[in-house]
């Protein structure tokens, strides 16, 4: 592996920030424009967020034979996943895999935290320097940072005193953790808890987990793929591919109806059913009203509390598991084992919703009078996500403008990919596009290829600098906010939201009109001579 080092040029086309499965793309579409591209990227390989989340369980919850890149057919031909869900370190080896193929490695620089980024208006160019103190530089940047990528650590009261050790769900160490014997204390219950929960219980002498808010989970079903189910979807990838892109979330499920209402209670329980044993996301497609009747809502709601009822023993525990808000409000948890796990007689639940952990103290988590004593501790609390990524790096743009600054009361940017007074900056997968509500390898691969022909278009026009107009950018956030008052999604606490972060403002962030709706805006501003932008 020949990486990008301190030899490398420092005067590049493009810097791209992030070397996650946008990143990696993004260098390969460049590398076919022939700009000169520098990768920088905080981890030590490739893979973003499959290279930090490390934890135990770490799996993705989308059917990966279609989490995965579909712009090159040979790649889709000859990678093999062996399960339905793989896991983290198959994920792994799989971006390692696309950075050998198309040969990523050079011009990737490891280790490299970006900490500013400035705009001159004179050179027209991006000076982006790094936790080590270099400078590059060059006439276009691209954040491809994740949405997921920032991790959220409350600032618990005392969190600096716990005596043991201390780990984040979303950084966890590269050699993997040893529970055998230990005490340990997991606070989250979002999909890394969900998913790491079961794994720590079968290690550790006692695991306590501390819920804010129950969340609904359904079960993975992960199993092996049978070879002719793999040759079969190789097969018919053109048709399935093209299938999953003209649905709402970019995914593939199996069809639903349009009113959970619109069906007797048996019809729809049969439904539900059928889909509890299937597995997965897919419950989300039963009905397309679920986000906007409160009824149909409470119909898929009640059925799985009463499927926790069901399976977990203690009737207060399954109680306090039985989430209280609308499904899919918050996003929707995929997992193996969870409900079970609390039959377990090593695992407790400690409900935190009404009263809040009080602090960490040096030898466990308090919650009023209580300590729950803990060896190690674990947070599975999740990112500042979508804004965090980009707001953690100084980014400036004309007249010194800090985007941290203009992002104070929410994000805003024209179509979720550029940003008004940040010109030559794009964003893959940003705050405004639908990101987080879809397949997000797809939704990559629609932004690059969007800024890479942006990218052809001012190189054959002889353009040299494209900003988005405030007026476009203003009304595509209205848009986005219009669009999230239509659903329910925008009325719990959740991370679209921000609320998990104290301080955050509460804004809605991923766009919510659906995929081919959002792809074909997109297009119809490319084809329009890119309305909304301004090109000098
Ligand atoms: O984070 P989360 P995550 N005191 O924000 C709790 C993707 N992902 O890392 O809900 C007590 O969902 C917080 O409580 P509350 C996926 O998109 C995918 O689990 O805010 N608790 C919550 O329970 C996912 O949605 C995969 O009340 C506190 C938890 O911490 C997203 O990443 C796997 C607290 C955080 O849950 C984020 O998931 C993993 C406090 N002060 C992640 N602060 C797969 O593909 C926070 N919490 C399967």
């Amino acid at each position: 592996m020949n990486t990008a080092n301190d030899n490398s040029p420092r005067d590049v086309d493009v810097i791209v920030v992030g070397a996650g499965f946008a990143g990696m793309y993004m260098l390969h579409r460049l590398r076919g424009l022939g700009l000169r591209t520098r990768v920088l990227e905080a981890g030590s390989s490739v893979g973003g967020t499959w290279y930090w989340n490390r934890y135990p369980g770490a799996r993705v919850d989308t059917e990966t034979m279609f989490y995965s890149y579909q712009f090159s057919d040979e790649l889709q031909q000859d990678w093999d996943w062996t399960e339905r869900y793989p896991s983290q370190p198959e994920i792994h080896a799989y971006a390692r895999h696309v950075a050998d193929r198309f040969d990523l490695w050079p011009d990737i620089q490891f280790d490299t935290s970006v900490m500013r980024s400035l705009w001159d208006e004179e050179s027209r160019r991006w000076t982006v320097e790094t936790a080590a103190g270099e400078q590059l530089t060059a006439p276009y940047c691209i954040m491809a940072t994740g949405c997921l990528s920032a991790p959220n650590t409350p600032d618990f009261k005392g969190l600096d005193s716990f005596d043991g050790p201390i780990f984040h769900t979303a950084h966890w160490p590269e050699k993997g953790v040893d529970f055998a014997g230990q005490r340990v204390a997991v606070i989250g219950t979002g999909s890394s808890g969900v998913q790491s929960i079961p794994m720590i219980a079968q290690q550790a002498d006692q695991l306590t987990v501390f819920q804010r808010t129950a969340n609904y989970v359904i079960p993975a079903r992960n199993r092996p793929m049978a070879a002719d189910e793999v040759s079969e979807i190789k097969a018919n990838y053109p048709e399935l591919r093209a299938r999953a892109a003209a649905s709402f979330s970019g995914n593939y499920f199996p069809g639903g109806g349009a009113s959970a209402m619109a069906v007797s209670e048996e019809e729809r329980n049969r439904e539900y059913e059928s889909r509890w044993q299937y597995g997965g996301l897919a419950f989300m497609a039963a009905y397309a009203d679920f986000m906007t009747s409160e009824a149909a809502n409470e119909t898929a709601s009640e059925f799985i509390r009463n499927k926790i009822r069901g399976i977990v023993d203690d009737p207060e525990t399954a109680e306090l598991l039985a989430p209280k808000q609308l499904f899919m409000c918050k996003r929707l948890c995929v997992g193996t084992d969870y409900y079970e796990t609390y039959n377990r007689e090593n695992v407790s639940l400690v409900d935190v919703s009404e009263t809040p952990i009080e602090e960490i103290t040096p030898d466990g988590v308090r919650v009023g009078d209580t300590v729950y004593a803990a060896d190690s501790l674990v947070l599975a609390t999740g990112f500042d996500a979508m804004t965090g990524a980009l707001k953690r790096i100084d980014i400036r743009g004309v007249d010194d403008v800090a985007l941290r600054d203009l992002w104070e009361d929410g994000p805003r940017a024209y179509l979720g990919l550029a940003i008004s007074k940040f010109p030559n900056m794009f964003i893959i997968t940003g705050p405004g596009s639908p990101s987080v509500l879809t397949n997000m390898i797809p939704s990559i691969e629609q932004h690059v290829n969007w800024i890479t022909d942006c990218l052809a278009h001012m190189r054959d026009e002889g353009l040299s600098r494209v900003e988005p107009e405030a007026d476009a950018q203003e009304d595509w956030v209205a848009h986005v906010n219009d669009v999230a008052d239509l659903s329910m999604r925008a009325t719990c606490s959740s991370w679209y939201l921000g609320s998990n972060v104290e301080g955050k403002p509460r804004v809605f962030m991923p766009y919510i009109g659906g995929f081919p709706t959002y792809v074909k805006k997109c297009d119809a501003v490319a084809e329009a001579g890119y309305t909304g932008f301004s090109f000098a």
